[in-house]
């Protein structure tokens, strides 16, 4: 009902959404994959040698949500690994950091895709 355009509710698109405007190109990004479900990019402040996000095109707040669609949240793991394969030595973490309190600055979700190199334990 109504006519606004914030469609968050409907799990499709948030206008204020840092990530649906990197989807939609108006904010830049290092793209290294998109196809019809997802895209993948280059972490601003990468914490690996590879460290890119992998990123449903519909909006859905985090993993918990993205657990409703168990085929794009499968699809996301493959593009990861496809991701460490192509650029590193195929080991990868990937870090779903979910809620205020595990670290999620960006209300989109997102993989985190980390290879490249021995990788340390610790914080994201
Ligand atoms: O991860 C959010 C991540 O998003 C964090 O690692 C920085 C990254 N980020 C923020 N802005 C951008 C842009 N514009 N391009 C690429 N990467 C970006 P979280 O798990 O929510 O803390």
């Amino acid at each position: 009902m109504g006519t606004s355009v914030n469609q968050t509710d409907t799990g499709r698109h948030d206008p204020q959404c840092l990530f649906c405007r990197i989807i939609a190109g108006e904010i830049p990004s290092d793209r290294v994959h998109e196809d019809e479900r997802v895209i993948a990019f280059a972490d601003l402040h990468p914490q690996a040698p590879v460290h890119m996000l992998v990123v449903p095109r519909e909006h859905r707040r985090d993993v918990a949500e993205l657990a409703e669609d168990p085929e794009l949240l499968a699809h996301i793991t493959q593009v990861a690994g496809r991701i460490a394969a192509d650029r590193a030595d195929g080991d990868f973490r990937l870090v779903f950091n979910t809620g205020p309190g595990a670290g999620q600055t960006v209300f989109h979700v997102h993989a985190h895709v980390l290879a490249g190199g021995k990788l340390a334990e610790g914080e994201l």
